[in-house]
Parts: C-alpha cells; sequence; structure tokens
C-alpha cells in the first residue's frame, strides 16, 4: 500500500510540473477558450457579446478596449494583455 502511495505521490508531483505553467494562468486562457466558440483562436465581436453579462453597448465598448489593433477580432494575447 505504502508503494502505490508513493508512486501517486511521484505522478501527481510530476503532473502538477508539467501543466505548472498553463495552470498558472488558467483564468484568462480558460475564459477565453470558452467564449471563442468557433475555436479559430480569435474572439469576434459576436462571440464577445454572447458571453459578455453586461449591456450590448457595454459589452462592445470592452471588446473594443481589447482588441488592441483594432481588426475586429480579440486574440489571446490581446485579451491577456489587456487582463494583466
Ligand atoms: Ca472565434
Ligand atoms: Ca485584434
Amino acid at each position: 500500500m505504502k508503494r502505490i502511495g508513493l508512486i501517486l505521490i511521484v505522478a501527481m508531483t510530476a503532473m502538477v510540473w508539467l501543466i505548472g505553467p498553463v495552470a498558472a494562468n488558467p483564468s484568462t486562457a480558460n475564459l477565453f477558450k470558452a467564449m471563442d466558440k468557433n475555436n479559430d483562436g480569435k474572439l469576434a465581436a459576436a462571440e464577445y457579446v454572447a458571453a459578455c453579462k453586461l449591456a450590448k453597448e457595454k459589452c462592445m465598448e470592452e471588446f473594443k478596449w481589447f482588441d488592441r489593433n483594432e481588426d475586429g477580432n480579440i486574440t489571446l494575447p490581446e485579451y491577456e494583455g489587456k487582463m494583466k
């Protein structure tokens, strides 16, 4: 039994080590993925507004704020950059 416990601890430590860098900032990337309905790695205005809980005009204001290069899409770096 002790041996299994040790293996579990080693396995869990390895997992934490492997996913650590990704899990270090889970909320932003996960939020972005959840909003990116067509999984193209970008948030279109419609995707952002659909996920946004505020009034549509407010959401569009936020969208424009996130869309730094004003190409009509929010990329993950743009999103993360503004969240920091
Ligand atoms: Ca998308
Ligand atoms: Ca953009």
